[in-house]
């Protein structure tokens, strides 16, 4: 068997005492740096730590950089007190450092500018004629079509600094992929049914579970890593993981039940457990009676919805159905049917988390020990600003009568809107793009390219020259997190924690923080009342008094705790609760999502299949890699180079497939892949689908490591299975076939 620290890749806490590098701990190959970074050891007496909180996904675990005497950065470790990591960081905590010391890093701020010819170039400029120039095509813009025409797109902290910025100009469009793209579906889902969204990190009781479900949520290749180490604890525990998915995945083979599902037909495999528990008469009778609206209609709703029916559909047997159905009761109220984090697969995505919602209802877990805790987050207090402006459009009015139950805006909307059509009351002008790399997040890269083209003006601001930033008419460097103060971190867990980020060292080249550069954009629009701060540590420290702590309190300890305000982790038995639904229950059954003219509980129904000769393209992540952004990274780099495209043993000998062969993929719209991708023959792998780790095959050629390693994703995805409840993007109805010759590719493309 292997050992438990195979599966989590996740350092011990504080890592001792070696530098980054010189790691003892051999996961993955991390000693790689070593060589990479040719560092000799320092003791910890020598270094000086500074609070921060990872930036290389949203996890956001605290932790402290220690840097030396010359000022070097020499290792990250994870901070002991803080939730989300215990002490320890995830691959790409430890080798976040690669992004400060990225010699590929946009250095200053640049304008596009044309030749006589007309060709376009980047023209290295300084930050007041960069932030001047934007100002200008802001502001002209907003004259001419109003301020609501532009939008801001952002994934990560800066976000919220160009967010008040937004506001304060006079436009509502704020959006980030992590909605529309990732979590929507299911925070739709879960507000029609317990009346609030799940959040991240997700309140998953794993600590203390004794059956966990897992439909496609791949934790042990997701890193998210308070989960990975509560999970990893579970399973020694002897608790019953039940992994739903095509693919033999690292969480698949760690689990009791591995249901090789075909794709796209989770929901009648969802709705045929419902039916179990309830006709097996093994749900949760009580907190059912207490808490839930709809049970009646529920019952009657998924009568027919059997094993035996949904055998036909899933291909999982019937009686693997009844099993692991009873497992789950047995369990519960300590079972969790994880939520998913990254839902946006079929188009169905909200109905197949409703009923992953209504299933975790009849079992009792929500506000259940080993279900789901009652999350808190700390609320700090704002400082005073102006009233932002009322705005009069929004992305909505490009959808009218659509999307209603989206709680927040789409950014494949206002991409889409973006594009002029004739029957469209609002279309955008400008596009301010923090931290999100739109043409590998959003599907169908044509449709983006094309919006972007349409745009008037695009200022980006991120900390490396990805795809983004190559249609960019702005382009602004961002510090690193390792350079920079951001808003204290205020996430929610079982205890209210803060958690500050400071600079370890100063920004390299001429790159700014987030937070100086809304601000000085601010001021040149007349709009510095909204930052009512000199710097931002003014506003922090301000912010940490009011609540007695304070920043040089933070600077010390990087991560507080402080006590629950608003009751218990659980329910207390038979305790009166009040949702926040339309009916105050828990809604099995839901009027609200029925009188939008959508099935007020989940329906099956098929998705088209594969034509012949093509296999269904399904994607999701490498422990060592997040999304695109880490792909350059070379400490990361060096663990993993290229994704590979795995392919059934079967599949692979009907086309002559070898190991390490070289292809291309071509998808059913006749689009073939920039770049060629490695086989991997495997059994994990249905013989139905293929899958790729996402995040490679990056065209930016002044991205020296990651430019044309392995393929990507997203210009494969050109069918988009839009949800007609909350618009989210569903991105698994592609399909590829195989291409082995550069000459037969260019003959069909
Ligand atoms: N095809 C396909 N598409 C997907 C997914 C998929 O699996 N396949 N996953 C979806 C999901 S779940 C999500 S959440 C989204 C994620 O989508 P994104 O958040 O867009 O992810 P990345 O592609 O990593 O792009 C992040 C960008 O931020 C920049 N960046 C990194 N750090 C900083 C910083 O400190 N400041 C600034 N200003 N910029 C920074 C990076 O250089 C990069 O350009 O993608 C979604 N889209
Ligand atoms: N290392 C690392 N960890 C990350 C990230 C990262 O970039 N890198 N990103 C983070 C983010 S923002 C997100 S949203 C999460 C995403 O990660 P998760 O939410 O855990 O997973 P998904 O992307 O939904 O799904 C990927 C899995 O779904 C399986 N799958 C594909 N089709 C189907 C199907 O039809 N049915 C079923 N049951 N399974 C299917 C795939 O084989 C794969 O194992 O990861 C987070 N963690
Ligand atoms: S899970 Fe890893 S990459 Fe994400 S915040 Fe934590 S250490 Fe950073
Ligand atoms: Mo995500």
């Amino acid at each position: 068997m292997k050992s438990r620290r195979d599966f989590i890749k996740i350092s011990t806490a504080g890592a001792g005492a070696a530098a980054l590098g010189l790691s003892p701990l051999k996961w993955g190959g991390l000693e790689n740096l070593n060589a990479a970074n040719d560092i000799q050891a320092v003791s910890d007496e020598d270094m000086t730590p500074y609070p921060t909180y990872c930036e290389v996904c949203f996890w956001k675990c605290a932790g402290w950089t220690y840097v030396d005497k010359k000022g070097e950065i020499r290792k990250i470790i994870g901070n002991k007190e803080d939730p989300h990591c215990n002490g320890r960081l995830c691959p790409r905590g430890t080798g976040g450092v690669g992004m400060y010391n990225d010699e590929d890093r946009l250095k200053t701020p640049l304008i596009r500018r044309f030749k006589e010819n007309g060709d376009a170039y980047f023209e290295k400029v300084s930050w007041d004629e960069a932030l001047d120039y934007t100002a200008k095509k802001l502001k002209v813009i907003a004259d001419e079509h109003g301020p609501e025409c532009v939008a801001l797109f952002n994934h990560g902290s800066g976000g919220k600094f160009f967010g008040n910025f937004l506001k304060a100009f006079g436009s509502p469009n704020i959006t980030a992929p992590s909605f529309a793209q990732c979590r929507g579906p299911r925070e739709t889902a879960w507000i029609a049914t317990f009346g609030e969204a799940v959040g991240s990190p997700e309140p998953l009781d794993i600590r203390d579970t004794e059956c966990l479900v897992l439909i496609g949520s791949h934790i042990g290749e997701n890193m998210h890593n308070g989960q990975v180490q509560e999970m990893s604890a579970a399973i020694d525990r002897g608790a019953t993981i039940i992994t739903v998915d095509p693919r033999l995945s690292t969480a698949a083979s760690k689990s009791k039940y591995w249901l090789p599902i075909k794709p796209a037909t989770d929901l009648a495999l969802l709705m045929a457990w419902i039916h179990v528990a309830i006709y097996e008469d093994i749900y949760n009778k009580e907190y059912v009676e207490q808490y839930a609206y709809g049970f009646d209609e529920l019952k009657e709703h998924v009568k027919n919805m059997t094993p035996e029916w949904a055998y036909g559909i899933t291909t999982i047997k019937p009686d693997i159905i009844r099993k692991t159905a009873r497992e789950m009761a047995n369990a519960a109220p300590a079972v969790i049917i994880h939520p998913g984090r990254h839902v946006t697969w079929y188009g169905d995505d909200t109905q197949r988390i409703r009923a992953v919602a209504i299933l975790n209802a009849l079992f009792g877990s929500w506000g259940n020990r080993g279900g789901f805790y009652m999350k808190e987050s700390f609320h700090l207090p704002k400082m005073k600003i102006p009233p932002y402006p009322k705005p009069t459009k929004s992305w909505r009015d490009a959808f009218p009568g659509q999307f209603n139950l989206a709680s927040l805006a789409l950014s494949s909307g206002i991409c889409d809107a973006t594009i002029p059509t004739a029957d469209r009351s609002c279309s955008f002008k400008a596009w301010i793009v923090s931290g999100t790399n739109l043409p590998l997040t959003l599907p169908n890269m044509k449709n983006t390219e094309e919006a972007m083209n349409h745009l008037d003006f695009m200022v980006v601001i991120d900390t490396m020259p990805m795809e983004v930033t190559s249609y960019a008419d702005v382009v602004l460097p961002e510090c690193t997190y390792l350079e920079r103060y951001d808003l204290i971190r205020t996430s929610p867990h079982r205890e209210p924690y803060i958690a500050l980020r400071m600079p370890a060292v100063e920004p390299k080249y001429d790159s700014k923080p987030a937070w100086w550069i809304a601000k000085k954009l601010a001021d040149k629009m007349g709009l510095g009342d909204y930052f009512p701060y000199d710097n931002i540590t003014d506003l922090l420290d301000w912010q940490l008094k009011k609540v007695g702590s304070s920043l040089e309190e933070m600077q010390r300890i990087g991560i507080k705790k402080f006590d629950r305000e608003n009751g218990g982790l659980y329910f207390q038995k038979g305790e009166d609760i009040e949702f926040n639904t339309p009916t105050g229950k828990i809604e099995l059954f839901s009027n609200e999502i029925a009188a939008e003219g959508f099935d007020a509980m989940p329906v099956y129904t098929a998705h088209p299949e594969p034509p012949e000769g093509f296999y269904r393209l399904i994607y999701g992540r490498a422990p060592m890699h997040t999304f695109s952004r880490t792909a350059n990274n070379h400490n990361l780099w060096d663990l993993k180079k290229e994704n590979s495209v795995w392919i059934n043993p079967k599949v692979a000998d009907l086309w002559d497939l070898k190991k390490d062969q070289l292809i291309w993929l071509k998808n059913q719209d006749g689009v073939v892949s920039s770049f060629p991708i490695k086989v991997r023959v495997t059994e994990r792998i249905r013989w139905d689908s293929v899958y790729m780790v996402h995040g490679f095959g990056h065209s930016n050629k002044k991205l020296s490591r990651a430019h044309g390693h392995g393929s990507n994703d997203s210009e494969l995805i050109t069918k988009v299975m839009v949800d007609p409840i909350m618009g989210g993007t569903g991105m698994r109805g592609n399909f590829v076939t195989f291409l082995t010759e550069k000459q037969e590719m260019e003959a069909e493309s």
